[in-house]
């Protein structure tokens, strides 16, 4: 059954460990997949992870199936942590939510749910991050994208941004990433984001917040919420993925919250039951010991803050190298202006580099990016930080 199987291509992202891993030249260095590692270049578990599945571990837990909704206590806390303690719509019953597989799992029932009551197209930014496109396709949506970023002078293009949101037709629905927007590292100020506000209310468009990175923007959870927490005030009705994977490096183990903020608390029990009927037949039932450890340390006030804190240090460190990697690109002589490399936030800077430079990169110095020029900073280190920009300087020079 399986000879006309041909072989598929790379993922565009996660294929370059592969390739990476093929590449025996000593100092090649990965700048690709978007996960924290350390100043020595090692993957971070938060010391308040390790402590909360200590804990975890000695109240010797039953495995038991979790309900398809996931974890109710985890979801609670998820959506505090999203929403705000203090959500007037949360205490309302307004906002109800599932646990989810992580954003990527989350992001696909939530495809699913809006085309199979009527949506026929999302729209996202360009560029966005690359897996929205088919994990929406896959849900059957027709993706559209608004302007976003200037790539000429490395800036948010709100104006082209404001001009392509104002064309979408009523009742459509569009994907904003919450804050630290993948791949660019640009999100709209405060003011901007009160002003999207004010059109979506007026063009009756459907947010869906995308929060990947909260606490990986500012290093401050609660501010990187900013976004959300205005819609959800201005009145919008909306959907939410949260992803735990960078803010507690829980990467693989799949924790995420897909919620909606209803009109009422009946309306958005309806829509949960709704994405229950998505789930039930597509994986069942979420995994329970990532939502556990979120959820042990949000409940606990001394883990609670040492997540926020830990946090912040890994924002902190990424900050630090972004200095480094524009210093050191001055000090090998680079003449491009290189300033969009500190002013992005969260995990990447869109370097600017073209598809030729970054193979060209890869080929004669062994440094993998992606091929939109997108590095991770997480990966860069005090170590690796003057042999990339080395490399970024002879391919743009
Ligand atoms: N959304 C955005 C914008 C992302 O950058 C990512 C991961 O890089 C995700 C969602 C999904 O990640 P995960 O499935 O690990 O939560
Ligand atoms: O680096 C990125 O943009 C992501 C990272 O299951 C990622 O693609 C990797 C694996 C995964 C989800 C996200």
């Amino acid at each position: 059954p399986f000879a006309a199987y041909e072989m598929a291509p790379l993922d565009p992202i996660i294929g370059l460990n592969e390739e990476f891993q093929r590449d025996d030249f000593p100092q090649k260095v990965i700048v690709g997949v978007g996960a924290y590692r350390d100043d020595a270049g090692k993957p971070y578990v938060l010391p308040c992870v390790r402590e909360a599945e200590q804990r975890l571990v000695e109240q010797k837990l039953d495995m038991e199936y979790s309900g398809i909704a996931g974890d109710q206590k985890f979801v609670d806390l998820s959506l505090k942590f999203g929403y705000g303690e203090d959500s007037s719509a949360l205490k309302e019953g307004r906002i109800q939510g599932v646990q989810a597989l992580s954003g990527t799992g989350g992001l696909r029932v939530f495809g699913e749910l809006i085309r199979r009551h009527g949506q026929k197209h999302i729209y996202v930014p360009n560029p966005t991050w690359g897996n929205h496109i088919p994990i929406f396709q896959n849900s059957g949506l027709e993706v559209r994208k608004y302007r976003y970023y200037d790539a000429s002078n490395s800036s948010l293009d709100f104006d082209g941004m404001i001009k392509d949101i104002q064309d979408i037709p009523a009742g459509s629905c569009v994907l904003l990433h919450a804050c630290a927007h993948n791949p660019t590292g640009m999100d709209p100020t405060l003011e901007q984001w009160k002003q999207l506000s004010e059109l979506f209310k007026k063009k009756q468009l459907f947010p869906f917040f995308d929060a990947a990175y909260q606490g990986f923007a500012s290093g401050d959870a609660i501010l990187d919420a900013a976004s959300l927490r205005m819609f959800v005030d201005d009145g919008h009705l909306l959907g939410t993925i949260q992803s735990f994977s960078k803010n507690f490096g829980l990467y693989g183990h799949r924790v995420g919250t897909l919620s909606v903020v209803g009109s009422n608390a009946d309306e958005a029990a309806r829509v949960v039951s709704q994405m229950k009927m998505v789930i039930r037949p597509m994986y069942s039932n979420p995994p329970r010991h990532g939502a556990r450890i979120v959820s042990t340390i949000l409940d606990d006030p001394k883990l609670k803050s040492d997540f926020y804190e830990q946090c912040k240090g890994m924002a902190n460190r990424i900050n630090t190298m972004r200095t480094k990697l524009r210093d050191e690109l001055e000090a090998v002589g680079s003449t491009r202006n290189w300033d969009h490399i500190v002013k992005q936030i969260g995990m990447f800077a869109y370097s600017g580099l073209n598809k030729e430079q970054v193979m060209e990169m890869r080929a004669k110095h062994h440094l993998y990016c992606t091929a939109d020029g997108r590095i991770s900073m997480a990966g860069v280190t005090t170590n690796n930080v003057s042999y990339i920009a080395n490399a970024m300087h002879d391919v743009s020079k």
